[in-house]
């Protein structure tokens, strides 16, 4: 049977901020959170918790009691998409990569991440292995199974995999100019190459500008490209309020011509996005997104 993401009671805490104990108060006085237990009565808590209860921590923040913060959430219809990471009953096929990451294989590691690539469909690969083997690899971490600079190894591994793929997948770009960033100060920049890859393959002409930079230098890159699409990746070390502001902002600095698409686990954590800004819940929907952009919708392309 397949099984949705879950995290552990010290896994949510570590994502929200919320102490073991204070979570565990809240459920016994105030019926919330609710999670799930274990055969071994373990709890554990689902991706619709975890944003629900960033959304409770920052209410509580603001100076909102707890008791009342619990019952605006359960009053309100969360618009969220809640997406499950990935049905871990199915992801197998990263397991060698990781396991050679955690042996100090990186030869292995390396073969191994190129073997993903070539084998089946890129969209499939991107969202049923490498995207949920970095999530786990953030779980191995905090389980102490990783140190940090195997995180740092992984991910340059990956990034130089995704490189070598997209050199032999190389199909001509005549498509639509397509920016890719990520909020200012953010360096997860991962969500970004993934999507990249999958982009260019059906054609998009993509510049990929990294992370951390100002939305004035994103709209700066934006007239001098004359890009027609940006894509902006939203980690889970984005806090929700701040991001809200940097799309807001970013979307008033574009000319309203110019779509703005988000994606990436941090979304799952916010309650709304800003007008014209849209949600792209996999690189799949986004690459049926762009394919379905009418023709006329295309600006001078330089
Ligand atoms: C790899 C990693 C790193 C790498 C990043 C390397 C890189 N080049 O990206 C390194 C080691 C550098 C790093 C650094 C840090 N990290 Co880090 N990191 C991770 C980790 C393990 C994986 C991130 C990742 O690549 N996810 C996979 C992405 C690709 O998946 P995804 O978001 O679901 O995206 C998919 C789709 O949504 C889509 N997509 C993504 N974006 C977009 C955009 C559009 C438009 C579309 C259409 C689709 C799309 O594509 C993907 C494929 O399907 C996460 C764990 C986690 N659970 O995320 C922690 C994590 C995000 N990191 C964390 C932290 C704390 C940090 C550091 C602060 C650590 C430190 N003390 O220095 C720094 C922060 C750096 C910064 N300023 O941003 C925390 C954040 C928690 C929090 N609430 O703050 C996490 C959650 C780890 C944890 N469990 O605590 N990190």
């Amino acid at each position: 049977m397949s099984k949705s993401k879950t995290y552990s009671i010290g896994l949510i805490s570590s994502l929200t901020g919320v102490k073991e104990a204070t979570l565990r108060k809240w459920e016994s006085r105030y019926g919330y959170p609710d999670p799930g237990r274990s055969d071994s009565g373990r709890r554990y808590y689902s991706q619709t918790h975890l944003s629900n209860l960033i959304s409770i921590k920052e209410q509580v923040d603001t100076g909102i009691p707890i008791r009342q913060a619990i019952s605006n959430l359960k009053k309100s219809i969360h618009p969220v998409q809640v997406k499950d990471v990935a049905d871990m009953g199915e992801v197998k096929a990263y397991g060698v990569a990781l396991e050679a990451l955690k042996a100090h294989d990186l030869e292995l590691c390396k073969s191994e991440l190129r073997k993903m690539l070539n084998r089946g469909a890129l969209v499939e690969c991107v969202e049923r292995s490498l995207a949920p083997m970095m999530v786990e690899v953030g779980e191995c971490w905090y389980r102490g199974e990783i140190s940090p600079y195997q995180e740092h190894c992984i991910s340059s591994l990956l990034e130089m995999a995704l490189i070598e793929a997209s050199l032999k997948k190389r199909v001509t770009q005549r498509g639509r100019n397509v920016l890719l960033t990520t909020p200012y100060g953010e360096l997860h920049t991962l969500g970004l190459s993934l999507l990249e890859i999958v982009l260019a393959s059906i054609g998009a002409r993509c510049l990929n500008i990294g992370g951390g930079l100002s939305f004035e230098e994103v709209s700066k890159a934006v007239h001098s490209y004359s890009v027609e699409i940006v894509c902006i990746s939203v980690s889970l070390y984005c806090k929700p309020r701040i991001t809200f502001q940097y799309l807001a902002e970013l979307r008033n600095c574009l000319p309203a011509q110019v779509e703005l698409w988000v994606g990436g686990q941090g979304i799952n954590l916010m309650e709304n996005l800003p007008d014209g800004v849209r949600y792209c819940t996999t690189v799949g929907e986004a690459a049926d997104l762009y394919s379905s952009l009418p023709n006329s919708y295309r600006p001078g392309i330089k």
